[in-house]
């Protein structure tokens, strides 16, 4: 069967905005990225102050945009002919200086460290790229760990590794040392390192004084085979398949969105999107335009990634500490990649890269870390077909067409995609997909009649010697909804069952009914999902429809997985941002990452649920909404060498927030294949 090459061609039609330039222009707005110019002015500054450099043990572990004061954002934006002057434009940057972490501010018009503190909290900074390359090459220097090597007759140049944070496990002393465990992989005959790990060995670095502080070999042998793990199109052998077919989507008039600066118009939207190298995607500011009182109307101030959380469920030495908190222990965006056009993203796409600054404070730059397209993927907006009237049959239909902003961030062996989708009719979805390697473990066996009785294997045996250990990822966005303005309310609508009242003349015996409450504190307003039927909505409690309905916006909630590790283990408790599936709480510029701002070797002191215990009132405040998506991973078989993608995601969808269907007068658009092709089945 020889695959076909069919090219289907699909017209896009671009909404109110005409087609634009793909180049991105340099515009001032407060929520852009710092910019390589800002980061050197950065090391600059923090230098006179701070001599840089490898003697002087001070090391920038994050540098991004403070966080603008969002009163002051807030009337520069409205103001739309942003005569209003922007919020001072400043850095936030948390640097190791001599064995503590440094938080500063750097203000860049008066040139000047405005705020400088030392932390004295538990918990340590992100981990840089560059001391974890470090890390590796002390490791292959260190001796005792090359005699090990020897011994167990492999060859040190074959061996790669990568880094594990090492948490927290009740240790009780104020202090502990800031470190990394080192894990080796072996290559040898594979590009798939993650499927062959050298089991048996502890080696942990610390990160501060850059050497190896505990080395130990418990000498097992076992390790799964080279062959087979191969995922590379160019080295596996044929026959290939399934076939696909070629796909191309074209846009004769070039996309149907403007980007300028950092801000993306489209369609009805507009946002900011940014990238910060700790959340990767930010969006700011969305607005959508609403056709009848013709203007922008606000929704989303900003929203992000905050945390992710995947524990491991083996609990022996090799294993136990592999409870990752993936973007503040390895930033979110500092693993972003680039992007491959027309495959990572579709044609059409235009890309932006992501600045951050190196250890050394020089910046560094991901080309291509975050592609914007329009995405039309055969689904449907709206639709009516009316056959019931005589002598009249009406359909009406318009495709669904939305906008994405996307990154992929690879943690060591997984990559998270993970996606900002605006669609005309007010929704915004976030997805998140999951695919990469599996971390696995070796065994001796090979199939499951060799396990022993009563033997734990932890995970699924998915190839010779090879087990896929259980796990779990929690991925927890935060959301700072502004509902037509800050002043806004969570609405809890339960669905309730009501038996008919004997006093009514029916034959039915039950109905349900909505019984909407208010939250008025935080523990009102901490949901766990699938335990009741209920909607839950952020509304602006001072704006209401013509028809008296609070304008808002429903949370639409995907696939449910909680966490079952038992409250009182470390891990849950340092990841207790996930006990509930969403949370509410005031708006706190310092409340940002729900793990805690120093996630490495957190003791759960700083995390959104400790924050939500001060159960702060939520009624007609500023508030922020915090969602989790789950997922348990029983590993199996298809997930070797490379794991198919596995999605989740929700949706926020607009509720009596329009006066009726925002999409309504939608131009119908045709989506023509542009060249006539007969599809060839054979
Ligand atoms: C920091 O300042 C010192 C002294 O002024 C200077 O010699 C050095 O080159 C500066 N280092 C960097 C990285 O700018
Ligand atoms: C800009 O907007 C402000 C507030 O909306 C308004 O008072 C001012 O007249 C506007 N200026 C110009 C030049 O349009
Ligand atoms: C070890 O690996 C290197 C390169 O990967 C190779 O050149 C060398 O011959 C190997 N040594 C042994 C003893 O196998
Ligand atoms: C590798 O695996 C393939 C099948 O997947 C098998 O045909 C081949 O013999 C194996 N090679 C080795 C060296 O084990
Ligand atoms: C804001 O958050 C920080 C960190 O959780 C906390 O110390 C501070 O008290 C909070 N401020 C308010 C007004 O709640
Ligand atoms: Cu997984």
């Amino acid at each position: 069967m020889a695959p076909l090459h069919l090219t289907i061609f699909f017209i896009f039609f671009s909404f109110i905005f005409a087609a634009s330039s793909t180049s991105f222009t340099p515009t001032r707005h407060p929520f852009d990225p710092l910019t390589e110019t800002e980061l050197k002015l950065v090391r600059t500054i923090v230098n006179k102050s701070y001599p840089i450099g490898p003697d002087h043990k001070f090391t920038f572990q994050y540098v991004g945009l403070n966080e603008p004061d969002k009163s002051l954002v807030l009337s520069w934006h409205s103001s739309r002919n942003h005569t209003i002057k922007p919020p001072p434009r400043q850095a936030f940057v948390i640097a190791r200086d001599k064995g503590k972490s440094r938080e500063l501010v750097v203000d860049f018009s008066s040139r000047a460290i405005v705020s400088d503190k030392i932390h004295v909290g538990n918990g340590y900074p992100m981990l840089t790229n560059d001391e974890q390359e470090a890390a590796t090459d002390i490791v292959l220097k260190f001796k005792a760990f090359r005699d090990s090597v020897t011994k167990r007759g492999l060859n040190v140049s074959e061996i790669v590794f990568t880094s594990s944070t090492v948490g927290w496990y009740g240790e009780s002393e104020a202090e502990t040392e800031r470190v990394i465990r080192m894990m080796p992989f072996y290559l040898d005959g594979t590009v798939n390192m993650y499927l062959r790990p050298i089991e048996g060995m502890t080696i942990i670095v610390n990160l501060d004084e850059m050497k190896v502080s505990e080395f130990k070999d418990r000498s097992t042998v076992t390790m799964p085979k080279a062959n087979g793990t191969e995922y590379r199109f160019s080295k596996l052998k044929p026959p290939f398949g399934p076939a696909l077919r070629n796909a191309v989507v074209l846009q004769p008039d070039g996309p149907g969105f403007k980007v300028d600066g950092h801000v993306v118009r489209w369609a009805n939207w507009e946002f900011h999107l940014s990238f910060d190298v700790r959340a990767g995607v930010v969006i700011s500011l969305a607005s959508i335009f609403d056709m009848d009182v013709n203007k922008y109307r606000q929704v989303l101030y900003k929203g992000h990634l905050s945390e992710m959380f995947i524990p491991y469920m083996d609990p022996t030495e090799d294993w136990y500490f592999i409870t990752y908190l993936d973007c503040g222990d390895f930033g979110c965006g500092q693993c972003a990649v680039s992007l491959e056009p027309y495959t990572d993203c579709p044609a059409g796409a235009i890309f932006m890269d992501g600045i951050f600054a190196g250890q050394d404070g020089t910046p560094a730059k991901i080309p291509n870390a975050i592609c914007i397209f329009e995405k039309y993927a055969g689904d449907i907006m709206w639709r009516h077909t009316e056959a019931e009237i005589p002598n009249l049959e009406i359909t009406e239909v318009r495709p669904d067409v939305s906008l994405v902003a996307r990154i992929v961030t690879t943690v060591g062996n997984y990559d998270y995609i993970v996606d900002y989708e605006f669609k005309p009719s007010g929704s915004i979805k976030m997805g998140v997909g999951l695919t990469g390697v599996l971390e696995v473990k070796p065994v001796e066996y090979v199939h499951t009649s060799e396990v022993k009785d009563n033997e734990d294997l932890h995970g699924t045996i998915v190839a010779d010697n090879t087990v896929g250990v259980n796990h779990d990822h929690f991925v927890t966005f935060r959301l700072d909804l502004d509902i037509d303005g800050t002043d806004n309310s969570f609405v809890r609508n339960e669905l309730v069952t009501k038996r008919t009242a004997k006093s009514v003349n029916t034959p039915r015996k039950s109905y349900w009914t909505t019984s909407p409450k208010t939250a008025k504190t935080e523990a009102d307003a901490r949901v766990k999902l699938g335990q009741k039927a209920e909607e839950l909505v952020v509304v602006n409690p001072n704006k209401k429809t013509k028809h008296g309905n609070e304008v808002g916006y429903r949370l639409l909630p995907g696939s449910v997985s909680n966490p079952i590790l038992f409250q009182d283990d470390y891990p849950q408790i340092r990841a207790a941002f996930t006990n509930y599936n969403v949370w509410i709480t005031p708006y706190n510029r310092s409340e940002i990452w729900a793990g805690g701002l120093y996630a490495d070797r957190s003791r759960g002191d700083d995390t959104l649920a400790v924050w939500s215990q001060k159960n702060r009132k939520i009624e007609k405040k500023d508030i922020v909404m915090w969602y989790t998506v789950g997922f348990h991973h029983v590993p199996s078989q298809e997930d070797f060498p490379t794991m198919p993608t596995m999605s989740g995601g929700f949706e926020l969808r607009p509720t009596n927030f329009f006066e009726k269907n925002p999409v309504l007068k939608t131009k119908p658009i045709k989506l023509t294949t542009a060249r006539k092709c007969t599809p060839n089945i054979d």
